[in-house]
């Protein structure tokens, strides 16, 4: 059963990220290279009137909430008359494509949209703020001409990608501000563009059980199921169409965690050969970190997965008081306080060693904030 009659969903995985989700608490702010803009929603309201030709952007392994995002905008944007391209560098996975039965969501093609793309009036860019988060599509926006908007709720990280910024980190999803701002306009929101708000919110409170799952973003969520979208069939669109290799991978990685004997560290590694013997995908694996989060007094999971090229991409996640961003730093990587990530040489036991040595001796940043 999918949400609002739209194409049944054939599985598929999804995306590593090592951003997302998201689930800073607002008093982590201060924990922000750099203050962000104020959002200036005014000026985004009139670059919306005045211009017609858009382009909606997410980032490179696109999550629910980017994906979500620009069905939101995308539809609000269409209603109104304009002309909206929605062009990824990534193709749509196929574990979000109920989101996109009609293939509005393009994936970057440079001779199929580089003339396209010159053409734009106005880009706005979605659950992101830094141009290397669009991969090769980011070399390609920005050199053009056309006003950026920036619509995100992550720390800011400057460099003053955007004209016009509207980013808020006490939001706990984009597609929360974009509701929020579409909201602000005065205009109605069909089933359609619920549907993928209500996506980009379930994805990045985690269901509703991070701590960034606030009263503010309840009551938006609530004003979509307004709109008649079923929230069971959306868990069910997004967490129930999983396939069963999926599961063998998870009882194999799950079957070599390392652990530190205090118990508060879990590494969890998965191999290319887990990968192959499996038929699972890399990015099946996204979802293992909360199941390594349930252990009693694990304070921090780290996710370690071998990537084609042989370098190991780490994803960590703090359970409360140690900060994995500084973690990640030393890895040369960075992110969020409670979520954070690096590439690493492998080989890949080498680099488990590596990361468990992080947190031995002293947790690396625990009581910071
Ligand atoms: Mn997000």
């Amino acid at each position: 059963m999918v949400p609002g009659g739209l194409a049944p969903v054939k599985r598929r995985a999804p995306s590593l990220t090592l951003t997302a989700p998201d689930w800073y608490p607002v008093a982590l702010m201060s924990n922000t290279p750099e203050q962000a803009p104020k959002p200036a929603w005014d000026a985004i309201a009139r670059a919306l009137d005045e211009s017609h030709r858009f382009l909606l952007v997410t980032h490179v392994n696109p999550d629910g909430d980017g994906l979500g995002a620009e069905l939101g905008l995308h539809g609000h944007l269409t209603a109104r008359g304009k002309d909206v391209r929605v062009v990824n560098q990534d193709p749509l996975p196929e574990r979000y494509a109920f989101l996109d039965p009609g293939g509005g969501f393009e994936s970057y093609d440079a001779g199929r949209h580089d003339a396209m793309i010159a053409d734009r009036e106005v880009v706005i860019l979605l659950d992101m703020s830094r141009w290397d988060r669009l991969g090769v599509l980011g070399d390609k926006l920005r050199t053009g001409d056309p006003t950026v908007i920036c619509i995100d709720h992550h720390p800011y990280e400057g460099g003053g990608m955007a004209h016009l910024y509207g980013v808020d980190v006490t939001a706990a999803a984009t597609g929360q501000l974009v509701y929020e701002f579409i909201c602000r306009l005065g205009h109605d929101v069909d089933k359609r563009m619920a549907l993928g708000l209500y996506v980009s919110i379930l994805t990045d409170t985690g269901s509703f059980r991070f701590s960034n799952s606030s009263p503010r973003v309840h009551r938006a969520a609530a004003e979509l199921l307004e709109t008649g979208i079923a929230p069971h069939e959306i868990y069910e669109a997004v967490y129930g169409n999983f396939g069963p290799e999926r599961l063998r991978l998870q009882g194999r990685v799950m079957d070599g965690m390392r652990i530190t004997p205090d118990g508060r560290i879990i590494v969890l590694a998965v191999s290319r050969r887990d990968l192959e013997e499996t038929g699972a995908l890399a990015e099946d694996a996204e979802g293992f970190v909360d199941v390594a989060r349930s252990v009693s007094g694990c304070k921090v999971v780290a996710l370690l997965t071998e990537q084609k090229d042989g370098r190991i991409k780490v994803s960590m996640r703090s359970r409360g008081d140690v900060n994995v961003r500084e973690a990640a730093m030393r890895l040369e990587g960075g992110g969020h306080v409670y979520a954070a990530g690096a590439v690493v040489d492998g080989p890949l036991g080498t680099a488990v060693e590596r990361v468990t040595a992080l947190f031995e001796g002293g947790d690396p940043g625990e009581g910071d904030d």
